[in-house]
């Protein structure tokens, strides 16, 4: 514990916790993670001499602290048991769903609760044990939402924030939680909490009310001797990155050969999703396949490419999702498709980044149409790669990124009618209306990238800490 007076801010060391650190292991030692998040985050970490707390992703691993292209990470070990009990149970099975417009049913189960109690609480005591005096402390996501206040309760000096990656619950889906009370007290030890969308941060304010009948104005949370901001922060990539592999000679060679190989359609439609029953993926095969069987889509014209990374595989919604789109992409492809040209590409594949640039410049229509989706980075992504200033984007209403992307082809994908007619639209959409849209999609995504958002971050929380009474 300490009482030592915090430095001006601008200058505190930042410490970051997620449930992963940013390294992945290689051949040659670990390196950093691919992602517009860790490329935000490090360089911030180095200039401030920051430490990154997470787990290794290997089971029991209790190493020494130690360092990444001069950041220091400090691993939290996780056992084999708790993986599946706080990680894959409670975390994915439990919360997941349930911020996910309970698209699935989650399990409530009381060993899931205690091991991710454990878990978050193993994480606040490393961060009271490490972070410098005076630190801004910045937690991530769905799986630590107890930390804030377990740190708090050890380490008053420290400025904490959080920032949900996720959609945050309605009222009456939150209010299912068993343990409702416990993760917004746990939230309130936070600083500032940081939401996606505007409706993240209603719905937590409602939800902070009924349950721990606190005080709010202007976005402020009163509970008895402390003070929490809600903010809004939608995420963004890292657009000088994606826009430069893109201008790639590389990049641009492999896009043409993937076209060759696709048997030059006229139009490529693609998906890049995580194999995640959030994501609509099926819903899009259905949509297409429709669209093939009336006619509106020819199989010798128009060609799907989708790519769903493995996700959760240990989670049985997982295992019945990837069963039901393979099935479906089987009998598409069973159903119209000739020798040699399938009308679905489905690969079930990580991607190296590049592989994934030179896709998203190959496809001239992007389909990403989940049920609900914090924010979406691929639909970011795919318009800043096209930095040719063509390709359409359809997107769901339901995904963060509609909020910021109005031209691109919204649509409610619970309508079936109004989906499939998004897809004629896009593939239909004339050149310059098509130009129009993509000139104004990547003026929006250049306007806000994830240096940005961290660093608009980082000033709400260090401006909010110390405004307690
Ligand atoms: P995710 O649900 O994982 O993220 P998304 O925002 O689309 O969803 O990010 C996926 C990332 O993985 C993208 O950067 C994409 O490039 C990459 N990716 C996808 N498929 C890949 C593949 N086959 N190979 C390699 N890379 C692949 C969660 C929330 C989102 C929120 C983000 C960030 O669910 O709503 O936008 O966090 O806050």
């Amino acid at each position: 514990m300490s009482d030592a007076p915090s430095p001006p801010a601008g200058e505190r060391p930042i410490v970051v916790a997620a449930n992963r650190l940013p390294v992945m292991r290689t051949e040659e030692g670990w390196a950093p993670s691919p992602g517009g998040l860790v490329r935000a985050l490090l360089p911030m970490l180095r200039a401030t001499g920051g430490t990154w707390v997470g787990w290794t992703g290997d089971f029991d691993d209790a190493a020494e602290p130690f360092t990444v292209d001069d950041v220091d990470l400090h691993p939290v070990p996780i056992s084999a048991k708790e993986v599946e009990l706080y990680y894959e149970g409670f975390s994915n099975d439990g919360l997941w769903p349930l911020y996910h417009d309970a698209l699935r049913e989650s399990t409530y189960d009381s060993e899931q609760w205690d091991a991710y109690v454990a878990v978050n609480e193993r994480f606040a005591i490393t961060l009271a044990n490490i972070a410098p005096p005076g630190a801004m402390v910045w937690i991530h996501d769905y799986q630590l939402q107890l930390v804030p206040q377990m740190l708090r309760k050890q380490r008053t000096d420290v400025t904490i924030g959080f920032f949900l990656h996720i959609p945050f619950p309605p009222l009456e889906l939150f209010s299912r939680l068993p343990w409702r009370d416990e993760v917004i007290e746990g939230l309130l030890g936070c600083d500032l909490i940081g939401f996606q969308r505007p409706m993240g941060a209603a719905n937590f304010i409602s939800c902070s009310r009924q349950f721990l009948d606190v005080d709010e104005f202007d976005r402020v949370i009163e509970n008895v001797d402390h003070r929490t901001h809600v903010g809004v922060f939608p995420i963004s990539i890292d657009v000088a990155e994606v826009e430069e592999t893109a201008a790639g000679r590389a990049t641009r060679q492999r896009t043409s050969q993937i076209r060759t190989r696709l048997g030059d359609p006229e139009v490529v439609l693609l998906g890049v999703d995580r194999l995640d029953y959030t994501k609509g993926i099926g819903l899009r095969l259905r949509a297409f396949a429709a669209l093939l069987e009336s006619g509106e889509l020819d199989p010798r014209r128009h060609v799907l490419v989708q790519v769903a990374t493995p996700t959760r595989e240990a989670v049985e919604h997982y295992q019945d999702e990837r069963r039901e789109i393979e099935r479906l992409v089987g009998a598409i492809n069973g159903r119209y498709s000739s020798i040699g040209l399938p009308v679905v590409h489905y690969l079930y594949q990580t991607l190296p980044f590049d592989e994934l640039i030179a896709l998203y410049r190959a496809g001239d229509v992007m389909l990403v149409t989940p049920f609900r989706d914090g924010m979406n980075l691929v639909a970011k992504e795919y318009s800043a790669a096209h930095i040719d200033g063509d390709g359409v984007l359809v997107l769901s209403e339901f995904a963060g990124a509609a909020d910021e992307l109005t031209d691109a082809v919204l649509v409610n994908p619970h309508d079936d009618l109004a989906l499939q007619q998004a897809i004629v639209t896009a593939v239909e959409m004339h050149r310059h209306e098509r130009r129009t849209r993509m000139a104004a999609l990547r003026d929006q995504i250049r306007k806000s990238d994830v240096q940005g958002w961290a660093d608009r971050f980082l000033a709400a929380l260090a401006a909010a800490g110390g405004t307690s009474p």
